[in-house]
């Protein structure tokens, strides 16, 4: 903790009274209300304002300390930070919590309804982004000085609204009613340039220097958001970029009497931090979304260098102070704008500067596949950044120098290598780009990591061995077990005592209680009690009622083919027909729980949404089920939503194709709160089940390799539909419209597709799902045998935190000491 500082004002209140009078301080001279004419949402930013007051001065003096001792700082460079509410995290990590509650009750407030006030902040689509504000809380928690740079959107993702089965999209508002976690800093302003032409000056040397003419400057705005590490002990700073038009510009067209050229101009400018793209199934290709990528990459960049340059002068030893983290390739292009800035700006020579970018930037990449890559047309490039482009060009001349070099005459390796994708029209590559420009790239599991050394970046692996390294993915405990599951913190702690509250492989001491009859017994309550709260959601928001005695099984991640929620709709079918075949049998009552967004125009995903609705309506109306199935969709997942499904999860459904997940970051918060997964050897599930144990997770399907084997020799659904009596009865369901009797062919071509590509391999591990699920169905009848497991997953995944993954990015990749 840093001194405090000498120009401190008073202390702030501590204590439920102290908190109580500054509650209604803000009330009144913030917010301008009485007690009596407060609305939830006044009492909620009253009550934000009060926590805030405690952030705001050790945030000063960390941002202070860690400018005056030159500590090198790292700078997390992100299109997404899906940070959700803040209020819990706040108070929790302050440890005004209890305070702050007993205020609010003392003023006949209810805590619960005031935290729900607070909008998300949904600023990415899911796990990358996700991670990105688990990241941010450890680097606080750790002690670590960092900055988040990201945009600050208008508009998060797009709200999810179900009307008859189907997903429609709504605008997200949350900055309607102000937002009381960010400082506006209208002083911060770094132009932004687009378009124009690059001049070449003589120097008096006979040195060429060029000069960048942008045609047109938007203004990056700084809006700082605190990040409050666990116990206070640390505050770091969100800076998220708004784009705004410069004024001059608009005051010309005026005068000129352009009034609507000018406001259009002003209009176009802004743009650029208006929305978030909500599409996680394709890079879009569209300019704004490349503008979005440049603008808070340079405002990044500026920023940064020029709070180095305040100190040191000169830009030699950035890489001594500064350590860039590339979330994806989203922000790639500042290995260009940073080449720029130190040529162009500074003079420095080309060798100098590639070393000086080298040394600050390391990469991440999180996806392998192909559609996901990204890249750029060249036109596109050339219009749009001129200069970032010759210089792309001069990287990759010499580059692929030292490659035909090395390799004389290899034309293959050469195409393979070059910045440049030759096929479809002229396009840069982003992750090529990204990977030269890097001193690390990593993946974010070992069999991801691995995949990507057998293919995207086999032949730069052959090159440099040494770059491509693995940081498995993490989660913060702070927010995804303390925070949401407070029962179960509370019981671990009476239980093991509180050092896991510090040091997650703490948690390792429940191994001890496992077997415990009435430990089991507690541990079983608290989940009953979260399946309440949840069974209490699904009821308000979907009107159907489940039963918590019920094994609850959730599947909850952004909709997509490569996830499977396909596969398990259609064992869903299957169980129904198994039911509705044996009626007398002993059947394990199971709630079956969806929850996740498709993008916009991803039809398929789409068509899977309502697909469950469809299921969802004839199972859970049919008498014959008896409660022993019942299938919800719960609309608009986000953080929030997660935040109450997670802690009242049995069973955890972890089932993409191997060798697609990256990593998979729900599967860590699921299990951490002592679910039970059923999953495919994919992303951190391999490492997650050497963790845990075979016996303590359901692993079934194929493996990488053997998808790639289906794959080439031309898998089609055919042969296993026909093979298994289940899946052909489900297809023929699906085929034949009982399904779907207001439109009868609606899933005749999801069939044909099963039948005739599967590219996903949904037929292939069909039957081997289906027999697993019988297994769980099993131990689910064991209920002490359940709940050990469920107990050693809580137990054993401490590896999964945050901290551990930040830790190994602090001592591998940036280089910054850290504390252990
Ligand atoms: C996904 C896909 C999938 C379908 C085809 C095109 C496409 C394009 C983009 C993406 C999203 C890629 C970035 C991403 O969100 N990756 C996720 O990152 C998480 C954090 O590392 C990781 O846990 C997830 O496995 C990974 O999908």
């Amino acid at each position: 903790m840093t001194p405090p500082d000498t120009n401190s004002p008073a202390p702030v209140a501590r204590g439920a009274e102290a908190m109580r009078d500054a509650i209604l301080r803000k009330l009144t001279f913030d917010i301008g209300k009485s007690r009596a004419g407060a609305l939830e949402r006044d009492w909620f930013m009253a009550t934000a304002l009060a926590v805030r007051d405690h952030v705001v001065q050790p945030w000063l003096n960390d941002m202070r300390a860690a400018y005056d001792t030159g500590e090198k700082q790292v700078y997390y460079l992100s299109l997404e930070f899906l940070i959700g509410r803040l209020l819990r995290e706040n108070m929790s990590n302050f440890g005004l919590m209890a305070d702050v509650r007993a205020a609010l009750v003392s003023l006949d407030v209810s805590p619960a309804l005031i935290e729900a006030c607070e909008p998300d902040a949904a600023l990415g689509n899911g796990g990358l982004g996700r991670l990105a504000a688990c990241f941010m809380e450890s680097l606080a928690s750790l002690s670590i000085p960092a900055f988040g740079y990201g945009i600050r959107y208008d508009h998060g993702l797009f709200k999810q609204a179900i009307r008859d089965g189907w997903q429609e999209e709504f605008p997200e508002d949350w900055l309607n009613f102000s937002n009381p976690w960010e400082f506006a800093r209208p002083e911060i302003a770094h132009p932004i340039g687009f378009g124009g032409s690059v001049e070449e000056v003589e120097g008096g040397d006979g040195s060429i220097r060029h000069v960048w003419k942008p045609a047109e400057t938007v203004l990056a705005v700084a809006y700082d958001t605190p990040i409050v590490g666990w116990r206070g002990k640390h505050v770091n700073t969100l800076r998220l970029w708004s784009a705004r038009a410069p004024d001059v510009l608009r005051l010309e067209a005026f005068n000129r009497g352009d009034h609507i050229g000018a406001v259009s101009e002003r209009a176009r400018a802004e743009a650029i931090s208006r929305i978030l793209y909500p599409a996680d199934d394709s890079p879009s290709g569209q300019e704004l979304r490349l503008r979005q990528e440049f603008f808070f990459s340079s405002a990044a960049l500026q920023d940064l260098i020029r709070r180095h340059q305040r100190v040191y002068g000169s830009l030699n030893t950035l890489p001594d102070r500064v350590a860039i983290q590339l979330n994806d390739t989203h922000p790639a292009i500042v290995v260009a704008e940073l080449m720029r800035i130190l040529l162009d700006d500074n003079g420095m020579e080309w060798a100098d500067a590639w070393r000086v970018t080298q040394g600050c930037i390391s990469y991440t990449n999180h996806t392998l596949l192909p559609e996901a890559l990204e890249s750029w047309p060249v036109a596109l490039m050339e219009q749009l950044l001129p200069r970032h482009m010759q210089i792309i060009y001069m990287i990759n001349a010499v580059h692929l120098g030292e490659v035909s070099e090395a390799y004389p005459g290899d034309n293959r390796l050469l195409a393979s290598l070059s910045l440049i994708e030759e096929q479809s029209g002229r396009r840069v590559r982003m992750g090529h780009l990204a990977f030269v420009g890097s001193h690390k790239v990593n993946g974010v599991s070992a069999l991801h990591s691995e995949l990507l050394k057998q293919t995207v970046f086999r032949d730069f692996h052959m090159l440099s061995p040494q770059k491509l390294t693995n940081k498995t993915n993490g989660v913060t405990f702070r927010r995804w077990l303390q925070q949401c599951n407070p029962c179960l913190t509370e019981l671990l702690v009476e239980s093991i005592g509180p050092d896991f509250l510090d040091d997650p492989e703490a948690l390792r001491g429940l191994e001890k209680l496992a077997g415990d009859a009435a430990f089991q017994q507690r541990f079983a309550e608290v989940k009953r009690v979260n399946k309440q709260a949840l069974a209490q959601v699904i009821r308000e928001r979907t009107g159907i009622r489940v039963d918590p005695t019920a094994m609850f099984d959730i599947h909850i991640k952004r909709i997509h083919e490569y996830k499977r929620q396909l596969l398990n709709v259609l064992e869903t079918i299957a169980l129904y027909d198994a039911i509705r075949a044996e009626p007398h049998r002993e059947w394990q009552p199971r709630v079956k729980i969806f929850a996740g967004k498709a993008a916009a125009s991803y039809h398929r995903a789409k068509l899977i949404i309502k697909l469950a609705h469809d299921v969802a309506r004839i199972v859970n109306r049919d008498p014959m089920m008896r409660d022993r199935l019942k299938v919800v969709f719960l609309p608009n997942y986000n953080v929030s939503l997660a935040e109450v499904i997670i802690p009242a999860a049995d069973l955890s459904e972890q089932i993409s194709t191997a060798g697609m997940e990256a990593s998979g970051t729900g599967n860590m918060k699921l299990g951490l709160n002592g679910a039970l997964t059923i999953g495919t050897l994919d992303g951190a599930n391999v490492e997650m089940l050497e963790h845990v144990g075979a016996e303590n997770m359901f692993i079934f399907g194929l493996t990488t390799p053997e998808v790639e084997n289906r794959r080439k020799e031309g898998w089609h659904g055919q042969m296993a539909i026909e093979a298994s009596f289940r899946l052909s009865q489900v297809m023929d369901q699906l085929s034949s419209g009982v399904l779907s009797p207001d439109d009868r062919g609606r899933y005749v071509e999801m069939v044909r597709n099963l039948r005739d590509h599967d590219h996903f391999l949904v037929t292939a591990d069909f039957d081997s799902y289906f027999t697993k699920q019988r297994e769980v169905d099993m131990l689910w009848a064991q209920q002490a045998e359940w709940q050990r497991a469920a107990i050693l997953n809580t137990a054993r995944l401490g590896w999964f935190s945050s901290d551990r993954t930040i830790r190994e990015y602090a001592e591998e990749i940036w280089r910054v000491p850290v504390e252990h």
